[in-house]
């Protein structure tokens, strides 16, 4: 009896020849409302509701200190820029990502691991989590480039292969977000609707993406739709304070134009129950480096 392939039912098709919109078949919060952990139940409801949760000190002082000081050491250690998880400003030279952070350095392997980071992921997502991505953003001054409209998981179903919407991403301040500084601006309740963008995801798409996104983006009549609909939140707040946001939010970024940088440091958390298959809208599957393949569990 030869075993049938299970092939994963594609709840949310995108990147075909039109954008296609659907609703969102997922939960928001997959873990109950009361469940133990650091968010109160009323910080939970209010996720569900606009896919997004700020949290003003999630890390102290001096532990932003710290953090700062090892984004200084990867982004100035000749080896790290060389290394193909550094993403480089086009115009600049200035490196503007580091991926896999959680990875190659004790201080985000500790922040992941941190109750007050894990505890949060796993409260939401009612489960035991793996990190899919982790990066940090440098976002330095003098015109470093913002982040056009995308959902993330638009691109992680697609390019990554994760299948259901159960993944959490949160964006940590390592420098005061300020409402000059090109910070992360998100569409309250955008999380509902899957919206599949038009556009077959070329080969070796992340070389391209990971600086400027083309595949993935969303047309200029499902914007004005959407933030019509929802409007649009820019998230400002002191160095150690962080933005949860539901992987299927639609946000971006503007240009930092500023003298003051905007670095911060992005995890991604999955459930260990969504881990991802192949992907969906893509010829190969992105460097693990991007999209981790290896789904041990955050101790
Ligand atoms: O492609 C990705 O996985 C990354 N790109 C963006 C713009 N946000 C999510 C993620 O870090
Ligand atoms: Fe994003």
């Amino acid at each position: 009896m030869t075993a049938i392939p299970t092939t994963t039912v594609d709840l949310y098709p995108s990147r075909g020849a039109a954008e296609v919109s659907v609703p969102r078949q997922d939960p928001v919060l997959w873990g109950a409302p009361d469940a133990p952990g650091p968010i109160p139940p009323a910080d939970l409801l209010s996720y569900e509701r606009d896919g997004f949760l700020t949290v003003d000190r999630l890390i102290t002082e001096d532990e932003v200190e710290v953090c700062r000081r090892e984004l200084r050491r990867l982004t100035t250690d000749p080896a790290v820029r060389a290394d193909e998880r550094s993403v480089v400003e086009p115009e600049s030279g200035q490196i503007r990502s580091v991926f896999e952070v959680h990875r190659i350095s004790e201080v985000f392997a500790d922040l992941v691991r941190d109750e007050r980071v894990a505890g949060r992921a796993r409260q939401i997502l009612g489960s035991d989590v793996y990190v899919h991505q982790s990066r940090i953003n440098v976002k330095p001054g003098f015109g470093a480039g913002g982040f056009y409209w995308h959902s993330d998981f638009e691109t992680w179903h697609a390019e990554d292969g994760l299948p259901r919407m159960r993944t959490v991403s949160v964006s940590i301040a390592l420098t005061e977000n300020l409402d000059t500084n090109g910070g992360l601006m998100i569409m309250p309740g955008s999380h509902k609707t899957f919206l599949g963008c038009a556009g077959a995801t070329p080969e070796d798409n992340y070389r391209k993406s990971l600086r400027m996104q083309e595949a993935g983006t969303p047309s200029d009549a499902a914007l004005t739709e959407m933030a019509s609909r929802y409007g649009i939140r820019l998230f400002t707040g002191k160095a150690g304070s962080a933005t949860w946001f539901d992987c299927n939010c639609m946000h971006g970024s503007g240009d930092n134009i500023t003298p003051f940088p905007r670095s911060n440091v992005f995890i991604v958390f999955n459930s260990v129950e969504n881990t991802a298959v192949e992907p969906f809208a893509a010829p190969a599957r992105r460097p693990e480096f991007i999209g981790a393949r290896d789904f041990t569990p955050v101790e």
